[in-house]
């Protein structure tokens, strides 16, 4: 007779291979024992850990769905459980992840000559060298093609001249994958940290990700040569696809999160005693715990159904759109719930919830927000754009 684990009550684990669970467990051990030590110390200050996105680069987690180049090749599925399991540490290591490879790697390999993928992909595996991703801007955010952003043919040359706003590892980048208008459309390029006229400035006050680097990127006629253009890149179909690969990662990682705050609240539950018995003991607490477990099951399973579709035959943005629509708002549920669960404990750094909580307003924004995803679907549901 099959037996009931109910830490794992749609028994998700008997659809994971050996090598899937091997790879969960070696991220999990990292998150614990590495990344997870000094978090709030880190969430306070304000920073975010360099050292770690090179061990994360040792362990081979960055461009890890990426073939050649110094990256691993693996599956969606296991690029998936990664995604959850560093963020079942916190979103922004996940973030870092997503930013690293779905975004800047992906661009560069998808898009990028063959000399931009030798100079910087294998680098960029190992985390020696950081990459982000310049789409937002200051009147930009849902609707990329408004970006201001110019760059303008100047002899052998690109002048870039703009300001991109939101932009995760901006100030701690080597390279920064850079979308612009053109008088041929939008185009990506990839400018250097060092190169005259760009700079990267801290978000102030954020309440959200703050162990993760947040930035405003100025550009300022900075001169970059064709070379630096990423040749096969034409149009906002480019960075929308690799918007596509990012979004994906997210579907799986809010389920770490949500996983993390409903373990949280069931630890609690157990322990702390109100009206003479463990606070589990009432009604509404079994329920808030069943509901929460339930929640995080449905999102883990929903993940691993579109990473098996994926690794299968690929997904359709709408798809990606469902998936991130759907988790996200399980997880700030989820999150919600814990947080009530923990009481005034459920407020501060000493418990993961609150930190989970605040980053995942973050997460359902970026990437596309809830009413976007929203609008994607609406527009396939009923053939009828509803974006303006
Ligand atoms: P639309 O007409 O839908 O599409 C324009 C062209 O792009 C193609 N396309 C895609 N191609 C590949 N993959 C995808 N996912 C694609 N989505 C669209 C589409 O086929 C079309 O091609 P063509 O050849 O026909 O021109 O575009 P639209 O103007 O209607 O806009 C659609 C909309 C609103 C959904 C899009 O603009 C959008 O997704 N807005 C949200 C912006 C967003 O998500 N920004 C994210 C910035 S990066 C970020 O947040 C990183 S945070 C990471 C972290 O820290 O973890
Ligand atoms: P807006 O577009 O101004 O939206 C404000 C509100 O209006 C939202 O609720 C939105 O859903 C709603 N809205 C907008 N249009 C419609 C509509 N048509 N119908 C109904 N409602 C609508 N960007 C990058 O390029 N690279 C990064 O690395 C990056 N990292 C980020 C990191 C963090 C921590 C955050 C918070 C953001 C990051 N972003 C990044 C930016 C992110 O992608 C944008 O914040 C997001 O796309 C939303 O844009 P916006 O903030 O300008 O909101």
């Amino acid at each position: 007779m099959s037996t009931f684990d109910p830490t794992d009550p749609l028994a998700l684990d008997t659809g994971l291979t050996e090598e899937e669970q091997a790879l969960r467990a070696v991220v999990r051990r990292f998150v614990t024992e590495r990344a997870l030590p000094g978090i709030a110390e880190r969430v306070e200050a304000g920073t975010f850990d360099r050292a770690i996105a090179q061990e994360m680069g040792e362990l081979g987690l960055l461009g890890m769905h990426l073939e050649g180049y110094g990256c691993a090749g693996a599956s969606a599925v296991a690029y998936g459980i990664a995604c959850a399991e560093l963020e079942a540490g916190d979103s922004g290591l996940r973030s870092f992840c997503s930013v690293q490879g779905s975004l800047a790697m992906t661009a560069i390999h998808r898009f990028g000559s063959e000399e931009q993928r030798q100079r910087w992909l294998p680098s960029m595996a190992q985390g020696n060298a950081i990459g982000c991703f310049g789409l937002t801007e200051p009147d930009a955010g849902s609707d990329p093609s408004a970006l201001r952003t110019r760059a303008r043919r100047e002899g052998d040359d690109w002048i870039l001249h703009g300001t991109k706003q939101w932009i995760t590892n901006g100030e701690i980048a080597d390279v920064a994958v850079v979308w612009a208008q053109t008088e041929q459309g939008v185009r990506g390029f990839l400018v250097e940290a060092d190169a005259p006229g760009f700079s990267a400035r801290p978000v102030p006050a954020k309440l959200s990700l703050r162990a993760s680097v947040t930035s405003e990127l100025v550009l300022d006629d900075v001169r970059v040569p064709d070379s630096a253009r990423l040749p096969e890149a034409k149009g906002l179909r480019a960075p929308l696809a690799c918007l596509s690969e990012a979004r994906y990662g997210i579907v799986w990682g809010v389920t770490g999160a949500a996983r993390a705050c409903a373990t949280a609240a069931r630890e609690h539950a157990a322990t702390r005693v109100q009206f003479g018995a463990p606070i589990a003991a009432f009604q509404l607490t079994q329920k808030k715990l069943v509901d929460m477990s339930l929640a995080v099951a449905q999102g883990e399973l929903l993940a691993l159904h579109l990473g098996r579709r994926k690794d299968a035959e690929g997904l359709a943005p709408e798809h990606v759109s469902a998936g991130k629509l759907a988790n996200c708002r399980m997880a700030l549920d989820v999150a919600r719930t814990a947080r009530g669960v923990l009481g005034a404990s459920g407020i501060t750094l000493e418990y993961p919830v609150m930190r989970h909580l605040t980053n995942l307003e973050s997460v359902v924004t970026y990437e596309g927000t809830e009413e976007i995803h929203t609008l994607a679907l609406g527009r396939r549901l009923t053939g009828h754009s509803a974006f303006a």
